[in-house]
């Protein structure tokens, strides 16, 4: 600390010492303040719930030291001291968080969308391009689900061993600077006995990336104690197998007194030192922390800590040791100069009665920030509902109506809204000017107020994934038919090629180039980093992929078969599916998942649970091509724009036959737009994947007996016929059967509501719209529990049959 021997730069160096402690624990009692007034907030009923940082403030001063420009976080909901020491937060911040301010420019972690103490970083600018990541902060946008912050963070790391090792990504100097940058994760202790916790632990060391885990430790969660959350009640403990030692690669582990400032900035700061510059990821178990306001405003913790634990906490808490230390630090040079942070207690006093006064005026401003609109909003609607009453026969009733919105003393857009709507019930039957201004006042109320909850599921910007045309596939003369996995392989080459950033990466699709040989030989061609095998760890590969793609690179992440996805659900629906969306775009993880699935056999291989997949990972594109090529074409849309998705192979379908285009890595399959197959004037069939060639099959047998089917390849579940192609089709035929080897009421049930309702398809029907989908149970293994689970060209012959009998039962007789 005091290096020099002149007696002015002593001095000097321990001034800036000195003022850096002061600032510290100035941050420190201001976050405190904030969980103290922000509690208060929710219990007068300002604010809907509150989680905060209580108890957890000294150790994150430490690790905002640490933490550099062009590094990231992710972490969860206690670092509200962190981030209000690396400059990202501010009282007024928080408390705007807290009323959930719905202005992106005023609560910049989600705008409101998110419950308070969900934090994130802008990595992207107005038009969707990066920011300079190295000159910045990147925290990473939080979930809520506990541990699922961390497959993100192997991601997060591992991008920096990417950009270190990779020598033509070293150009990319706005999104990395050689890979020096840290990924900090944060969980809470209780939050280890997740398997993503564990999972993800392991997958870091074995892959060596540059990430620094803080595990903060408060002995709890919720009301659980270690003792039933942790072997031994100790994490370290627990993980001690991983301390990397001479010749065998592993973690660096740190174990440290939560409320012991000294130490805990000398364990971050040689922490930072060994990830930053060896590559090795380190775990710091920061144990001894507390949790002064229990866990929430949801419920208090003395119900369930005994009053030896409540005493035990008020003296550990590490502002309070910090105080202390703060107040008897003294130190004596040679010279017998004394150094000390303060004179008396009085001078920490005043800063602590200065807090209390800021913290006091920022949350007044972000409340009058928050609710002043409002009251203008309210103001506007009961001048309309006046005038409007003073022409209705139904005075009564509105100034019922007005009056109650007026007795609101902090009203919100709900009451406002509610008021409105229900007073044109009464006006129905009425006509005036003075009505239709409060019909529109409405409408263009709802239209801009509605944005602000439901806007950037996906990309709203021009170069969104939809609004990428179709490229057709080019064919020489001579070409030829392949295996169809050639078409796939070779257009990833291509891929590989053009675009540095693309990494591809998944169990077995490395050294033998994937279980089906897409990617045969691609390793050898552009090395381990580029292609490479992974654990069998579903869940932190889509982690991983997210990761990556949260900074910049281009990943395809495989997961080996369909039926595995969901081992990696949390990550992509909690995590990827809403990342866009909670953070109203200001990041992205323009990941591509790469899977393969249809007409598998087995209850655990039947890859065909598009249902679930459609439903929970709305955000996502869900693509299911009916061949190779189509698929190559998707995965050439997707990297000429920047959206995640999911790509469903056809598994019976890679050594099928397919021509070769010449233009591979260009031509393009448009996401929502279906395929007409085969024309035809009697009933419309939609179908996709691979039971489409089933109802091709099974169309050669109907036009035998004079059915005349139109087959419709959806291609693309969500979304899903954007220009209403299916519709016209209908226009035609009148008659609609959906054919999928899902659930009955999975998919088949999701596409049947698209065309009937959504797309009004039930004007044009006159007959019964029909689904025909596989049995309720998982499907039964082998030949003949395939044919009895599964929709079968005789079911599918027999299903339109009978709508066809049904209309005509002279021309077309009963079957049975
Ligand atoms: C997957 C999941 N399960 C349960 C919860 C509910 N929950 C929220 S926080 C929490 C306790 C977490 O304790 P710990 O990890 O020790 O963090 P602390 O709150 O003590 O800092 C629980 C059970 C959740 N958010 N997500
Ligand atoms: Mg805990």
């Amino acid at each position: 600390m005091i290096k020099t021997s002149s007696k002015a730069s002593k001095k000097l160096s321990f001034d800036e010492f000195r003022k850096e402690v002061l600032n510290d624990y100035k941050i420190a009692i201001t976050s405190r303040e904030c969980s103290a007034l922000g509690r208060r907030e929710v219990l007068t009923g300002k604010a809907k719930f509150g989680i905060f940082g209580g108890g957890k403030e000294v150790p994150q001063l430490a690790m905002a030291k640490a933490f550099k420009k062009g590094d990231w976080r992710s972490g969860y909901y206690r670092d509200q001291t962190f981030m209000m020491a690396i400059g990202e937060y501010n009282p007024q911040h928080f408390f705007s968080s807290l009323y959930a301010h719905p202005d992106i420019k005023v609560e910049r972690f989600s705008a409101g969308r998110q419950m308070n103490g969900h934090f994130a970083t802008h990595s992207l600018n107005e038009d969707g391009t990066w920011k300079d990541l190295t000159k910045q902060y990147n925290v990473s946008s939080d979930i809520s689900t506990t541990s699922g912050q961390m497959p993100r963070l192997l991601g997060l790391a591992e991008a920096s061993t990417k950009f270190r090792k990779i020598d033509s990504l070293k150009s990319k100097t706005n999104l990395s600077n050689n890979g020096n940058e840290v990924a900090w994760g944060t969980i809470g202790n209780a939050s280890t006995s997740e398997g993503p916790f564990f999972e993800t632990f392991n997958a870091a060391g074995v892959l060596q990336v540059p990430m620094v885990i803080s595990i903060w430790d408060d002995s709890y969660g919720i009301s659980v104690p270690a003792k039933y959350q942790t072997t031994k009640e100790s994490i370290s403990e627990v993980l001690k197998g991983f301390q990397r030692e001479d010749n065998k690669k592993g973690f660096e582990i740190f174990i440290v007194e939560g409320w012991n400032y000294t130490q805990l900035v000398d364990v971050y700061s040689k922490a930072a030192k060994i990830a930053r510059e060896e590559h090795v990821p380190v775990l710091i178990h920061v144990k001894d922390l507390t949790q002064p306001f229990g866990h929430s405003t949801s419920g208090s913790h003395e119900r369930y800590k005994t009053a030896e634990r409540l005493d035990w906490e008020k003296e550990y808490d590490c502002i309070a040791k910090m105080r202390e230390w703060i107040l008897h630090f003294e130190l004596e040079n040679q010279e017998g100069e004394h150094y000390k942070f303060v004179q008396n207690e009085q001078e920490i006093i005043n800063i602590e009665k200065q807090v209390k006064k800021e913290v006091a005026t920022a949350r007044r401003s972000a409340w009058n920030a928050y609710i002043q609109p409002m009251i203008e909003e309210r103001e506007e609607l009961l001048a309309l509902l006046t005038s409007v009453s003073e022409t209705s026969e139904h005075t009564i009733f509105l100034d019922k109506l007005k009056r109650e919105l007026a007795a609101i003393d902090e009203p919100l857009r709900k009451n406002i809204l509610t008021i409105g709507r229900k007073s044109l019930i009464y006006i129905r039957d009425e006509s005036s000017e003075e009505k239709e201004n409060l019909q529109k006042w409405i409408q263009n109320f709802r239209a801009i107020q509605q944005p602000k909850y439901s806007s950037h599921l996906h990309s709203e910007l021009q170069t969104k994934a939809t609004n990428i045309t179709e490229i057709e596939p080019v064919y020489d003369e001579e070409t030829e038919l392949v295996d169809a996995r050639i078409v796939l392989r070779d257009n990833f080459d291509t891929i590989l090629d053009q675009k540095d950033e693309v990494l591809i990466f998944g169990e077995d699709s490395g050294m033998i180039g994937d279980v089906n040989q897409g990617l045969e030989g691609l390793q050898k061609k552009f090395g381990e980093d580029r292609v490479y095998d992974t654990g069998i760890r579903e869940v932190s590969i889509i982690g991983q992929g997210i990761g990556l793609a949260m900074r910049g690179l281009r990943p395809i992440a495989e997961i080996q078969y369909l039926d595995y996805l969901f081992y990696a659900t949390t990550a992509i629906m909690d995590d990827l599916a809403t990342l866009h969306y909670r953070t109203v775009g200001k990041q992205k993880a323009p990941l591509i998942i790469r899977t393969r699935g249809h007409r598998l056999e087995g209850i655990w291989h039947s890859g065909s649970q598009m249902g679930a997949i459609i439903n929970l990972f709305r955000g996502l594109y869900i693509l299911v091509p009916r061949n190779m090529t189509k698929a190559a074409g998707f995965y050439n849309t997707l990297l000429k724009s920047d959206e995640p998705a999911i790509v469903i192979e056809n598994l019976n379908g890679y050594r099928l036959k397919e021509l070769m285009p010449n233009n591979l890595g260009e031509f393009t399959t448009p996401i929502g737009v279906v395929e007409t197959v085969k024309e035809g004037l009697d009933i419309t069939i939609v179908s996709y994947g691979s039971t489409l060639r089933m109802v091709e099959e099974a169309s050669k047998d109907l036009s035998l007996v004079d059915v005349d089917v139109e087959i419709i390849d959806a291609q693309s579940l969500l979304p899903f016929d954007l220009n209403h192609e299916v519709l016209t089709s209908i226009q035609k035929t009148n008659r609609l059967v959906i054919i999928d080897e899902d659930v009955p009421g999975g998919a088949s049930a999701y596409l049947l509501d698209q065309i009937v309702n959504k797309q009004k398809g039930y004007y044009y029907l006159d007959s019964q719209p029909t689904t025909i989908t596989a049995k309720a149970h998982r499907p039964a293994y082998g030949t003949d529990g395939d044919y009895f689970s599964k929709p079968s060209i005789n079911d599918i012959f027999e299903g339109v049959y009978q709508i066809m009998h049904e209309a005509d039962p002279v021309k077309y007789e009963s079957l049975y």
